[in-house]
């Protein structure tokens, strides 16, 4: 995906004249940035969100570097993570590129498309290879494949404030599950937050450290393993204490955490998916999600 477009490769892209668009850029329509020789440069996650914002189509999808946008209905959510699965198993990295910004460019949210096709087929996936229909390099490819799309996601999104709410998160030691904390990140950043997740197996200390140096507003861990019960529970406690010392709420998620083992926890609020987490971040601090390149 290119960083900067051209005014004429946006007009392509979306099939108006060269000169409407650099007039949209001079009522500051689209976010516009100027080269030492006086052109106009698009930074392309900000042409995307004013794409978005109006309901434009891009007509010309590969001009920007982009994939095909497909339409996602709700009936069409179920489809494309098939679609997806297939893709990730088969290891067709543009496949399933297409699936995924395709959807993003044709309007649904981080939120919506990591919780009802990115992880509906990673959960397929699984119960495939639990039913040896799935080889274990195919899964750990369709994850690798996903970490780089995911990326190219983040690059798309707007650009967060310098004033916007920060939040940071990630998994602890012996949690290797780094797609979820990927994907949070990626949800709280397109809802305004200036988001960073410290990816998986992060041993405690380091993240209360992380919590006292950053002073994020919002903490998220994410839990899809906890085998030793005692261990997890003594590395989250530190946490937790960590948080709340310094202000930061505590926001916990993920397959591990029944209802057992949150009993034995405290902390803000238990989330079960990304628009969970989306809703809760939008009631503690509302943001204006506007680019601001
Ligand atoms: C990919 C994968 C792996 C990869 C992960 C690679 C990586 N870099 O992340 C690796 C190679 C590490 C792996 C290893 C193993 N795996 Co595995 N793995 C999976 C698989 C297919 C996908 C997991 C995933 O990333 N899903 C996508 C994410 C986004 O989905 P999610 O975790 O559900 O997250 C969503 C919500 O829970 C929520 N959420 C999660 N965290 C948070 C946090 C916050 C704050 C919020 C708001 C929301 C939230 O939002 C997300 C989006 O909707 C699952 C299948 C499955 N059902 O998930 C098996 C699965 C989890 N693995 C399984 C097994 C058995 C193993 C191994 C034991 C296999 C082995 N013998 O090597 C090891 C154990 C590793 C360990 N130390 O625990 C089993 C677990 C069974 C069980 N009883 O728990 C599963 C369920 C497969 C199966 N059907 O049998 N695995």
């Amino acid at each position: 995906m290119k960083e900067l477009l051209s005014p004429k490769q946006v007009a392509l892209a979306i099939g108006v004249s060269e000169a409407s668009l650099k007039r949209w850029c001079d009522k500051g329509l689209v976010p516009m940035i100027r080269t030492a020789g006086g052109h106009r440069r698009l930074p392309v996650n900000g042409v995307l969100q004013f794409l978005r914002a109006q309901g434009h189509r891009i007509v010309r999808p590969e001009v920007l570097g982009l994939p095909k946008a497909s339409a996602m209905r709700p009936s069409a959510a179920d489809a494309s993570a098939w679609e997806l699965r297939d893709a990730l198993e088969v290891g067709d990295e543009e496949r399933a590129r297409q699936i995924v910004l395709g959807q993003y460019l044709s309007g649904a949210t981080v939120a919506d498309l990591c919780d009802r096709v990115v992880t509906k087929a990673f959960h397929d996936m699984g119960q495939r290879w639990q039913h040896g229909d799935v080889e274990v390099y195919q899964e750990r490819r369709g994850g690798q494949i996903t970490m780089r799309i995911l990326f190219e996601l983040r690059k798309m999104l707007p650009t967060p404030a310098v004033d916007a709410p920060v939040a940071i998160g990630g998994t602890l030691e012996h949690d290797p599950y780094s797609l979820a904390t990927a994907m949070v990140e990626l949800a709280l950043r397109e809802c305004g937050w200036q988001a960073e997740s410290y990816g998986a197996g992060n041993p405690a200390s380091t993240l209360c450290a992380a919590i006292r140096d950053v002073k994020p507003k919002l903490f998220w861990l994410s839990v899809s393993t906890a085998d030793c019960v005692s261990e997890f529970l003594a590395d989250y406690t530190e946490l937790y204490n960590t948080a709340i010392e310094n202000g930061t709420v505590m926001i916990v998620g993920g397959r591990a955490l029944d209802e057992s083992l949150r009993r034995e926890m405290a902390y803000t609020a238990f989330c079960d998916s990304l628009a969970h987490i989306v809703n809760f971040a939008q009631t503690v601090h509302a943001v204006d999600p506007e680019p601001r390149d």
